[in-house]
């Protein structure tokens, strides 16, 4: 929360805290003249079956929501699957892969938009905030995947 706070304050947006369904939906009301919402859930386990089921609860509490699938770069590719099925109950639009920057081999990002059949919104590749995001670009992305050089 200090986090997003700070974020918040410099980006000069006002931030709202939403720790029950009807807290959100009254945040939503509050703000239904506005353009855009951003919403940051909590982090929780794919494995945690009731966490899941709250998170879905709340999603679903929200018409046009545009839901953001986001994992790291450096997760096995075991887990990754696990992930993907359990947020799979949620409507993802598109999905995000960070900490590309903490590992050499992106095939997994490669074989999880195979799989999902939704598209890459964004990648991170570093802790700066904002430098360290970016809307992928697909021929690098691919010669960082085969690991070929880009003169080559
Ligand atoms: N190296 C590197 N670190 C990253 C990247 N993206 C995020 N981090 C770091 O990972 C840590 C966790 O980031 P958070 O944004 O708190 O991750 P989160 O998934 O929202 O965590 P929870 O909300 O607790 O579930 C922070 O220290 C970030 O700086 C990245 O692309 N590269
Ligand atoms: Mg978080």
């Amino acid at each position: 929360m200090e986090q997003l706070q700070t974020y918040a304050d410099l980006m000069a947006l006002p931030l709202e805290t939403a720790s029950t369904q009807k807290q959100f939906q009254d945040v939503l009301r509050k703000y239904e003249e506005v353009d855009l919402i951003l919403v940051d859930t909590a982090g929780r386990s794919p494995l945690n079956k009731m966490a899941m089921a709250e998170l879905k609860a709340f999603m679903d509490a929200c018409s046009n929501i545009e839901i953001f699938l986001v994992m790291g770069a450096t997760t096995k590719q075991t887990d990754l699957w696990e992930i993907t099925s359990r947020f799979g109950e949620l409507d993802v639009k598109q999905l995000i892969f960070t900490k590309l920057d903490e590992t050499m081999k992106y095939g997994v990002i490669l074989n999880v938009v195979n799989r999902l059949r939704k598209s890459l919104a964004y990648i991170t590749t570093g802790q700066d905030v904002p430098d360290d995001i970016e809307v992928p670009d697909p021929e690098r992305l691919a010669r960082s995947i085969l690991q070929v050089s880009n003169s080559g």
